[in-house]
């Protein structure tokens, strides 16, 4: 693989193209308080293992993408200790006894510093690979992802993690309003909902590509090994 060179993998809604050099994998979230047993997401009720089924492949890829040489970057969504950055609205949305800022099963809910919102240890940051602090649902609003990317030279993006319709969608829509090509990997992402995890998908490849592709990871995996 030669990765200055352009590849075309199966996508929806038609092959995506992509130079690896200057692709990056930015995987969304996978904290321990949306996915581990006891945390913040199962809580609230929430099935986790829709989330859970997206940790392996999400290894494959990731170690895959570092063995080539590919950027990487992660992001977490949380708040200043503070809690200065934490909208009022979002504090209280959701109407449940215990919100963004309380203590939970794994420290304060969603609060930079706690075990509960850091990434979980199957795909913890690499020395070298950026992590992106984020107050909001999409991983452009209030961070300095886009200068990052730009210094990097990256053009697309390759965007897992969780939640589908939630993080993922919304960073989606912001990448490609800034001019990114997004390839989504329908595998490497998960809703605690699968209906909303179906919708996520179909916005973003329906009406010809409007936000970006969807594929699999298999078809990545084939394309640099
Ligand atoms: N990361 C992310 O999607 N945060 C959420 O709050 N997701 C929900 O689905 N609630």
């Amino acid at each position: 693989m030669n990765p200055n060179e352009p590849i075309a993998i199966e996508a929806e809604p038609y092959p995506f193209e992509f130079v690896p050099a200057t692709c990056a994998l930015l995987i969304i979230d996978m904290q321990r308080d949306f996915l581990e047993p006891g945390g913040f997401g199962e809580m609230l009720g929430n099935d986790i293992s829709q989330l859970r089924r997206t940790i392996e492949p999400n290894k494959i890829l990731l170690a895959v993408w570092r063995k080539n040489g590919l950027q990487v970057l992660h992001t977490r969504e949380g708040h200043r200790p503070d809690l200065g950055c934490l909208p009022p609205a979002k504090k209280i949305r959701g109407r449940s006894p215990t919100t963004i800022g309380d203590p939970g099963p794994m420290g304060r809910i969603l609060v930079r510093g706690e075990a509960g919102h850091d990434i979980i240890p199957e795909l913890y940051p690499a020395f070298g690979e950026a992590v992106i602090d984020k107050p909001g649902k999409g991983a452009f609003y209030a961070t300095d992802l886009h200068a990052i990317l730009m210094n990097r030279g990256i053009r697309q993006i390759i965007v897992t993690g969780v939640t589908t319709e939630v993080c993922v969608n919304t960073t989606v829509r912001e990448a490609n309003d800034r001019g990114y090509d997004c390839l989504v990997p329908e595998d490497c992402v998960g809703s605690y909902f699968p209906d909303m995890h179906e919708a996520g998908l179909k916005m973003i490849k329906e009406q010809g590509g409007i936000f970006g592709w969807v594929s699999q990871s298999k078809h990545i995996l084939a394309a640099l090994t």
